[in-house]
């Protein structure tokens, strides 16, 4: 089996992707702790790339990167690819996206997620986006998941991420639906 390197320091989302790619012939690693790529990028795309390709280069492995993060529309697409250093601790993060939007009664917003997948010499492979739209509630709500999970409701299920299960948040979610996009291609892929 070819060995694919899972670039994330995000345990979180480690699970996430480690449920998507179970049973796709890959034989997964983890990123070395001490390995960390700087997020340059301005948009998930670039740096979803620059992550998969650095730890690709650096292991001399296959790897796959995840770039994801909430955009809400009041916030003008905030906090985006800043999502991740919107504060310390994931706490942080949702107290200081409710005080920013207040009592805004536009409280739409999507969570964007872009998966891309890097050969040994860092050459990009495959990448595929997803999109999950829904609304950013009054308060969080549900002990599930990771990030801004208990704050972002999707309308279509009555459900925050955080009060899903974890085949449904791998159903609905901008990840899940990466995957879906992804997972195609990549029996496709010439492994050399
Ligand atoms: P890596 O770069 O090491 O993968 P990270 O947490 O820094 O980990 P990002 O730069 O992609 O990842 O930042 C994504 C941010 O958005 C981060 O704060 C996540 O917790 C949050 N996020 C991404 N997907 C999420 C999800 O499914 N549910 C809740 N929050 C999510």
């Amino acid at each position: 089996m070819t060995v694919l390197v899972v670039a994330t320091s995000n345990p979180g989302k480690l699970t996430e992707m480690q449920a998507h790619l179970a049973g796709l012939g890959w034989e997964l690693a983890l990123k070395p702790e001490a390995l960390e790529v700087e997020e340059t990028g301005d948009t998930f795309a670039e740096n979803a790339c620059l992550k998969a390709s650095e730890i690709a280069l650096a292991t001399g492995e296959w790897a796959i990167a995840d770039d994801s993060g909430l955009a809400v529309d009041a916030l003008d697409g905030a906090p985006g690819v800043y999502s991740a250093r919107y504060g310390k601790t994931d706490a942080d993060r949702i107290e200081r996206l409710l005080h920013e939007l207040g009592n805004e009664l536009n409280r739409d917003a999507q969570f964007v997620c872009v998966i891309a997948i890097a050969r040994p010499d860092g050459t990009i492979a495959l990448q595929a986006e997803g999109v999950c739209p829904g609304r950013i509630l009054h308060s969080p709500r549900g002990d599930g998941g990771f990030g801004y999970d208990p704050i972002f409701y999707v309308p279509e299920q009555r459900l925050t991420f955080a009060e899903m299960s974890r085949d449904q948040k791998r159903l609905f979610s901008h990840r899940g639906k990466a995957f879906e996009a992804l997972v195609p291609q990549l029996s496709q892929l010439t492994l050399s």
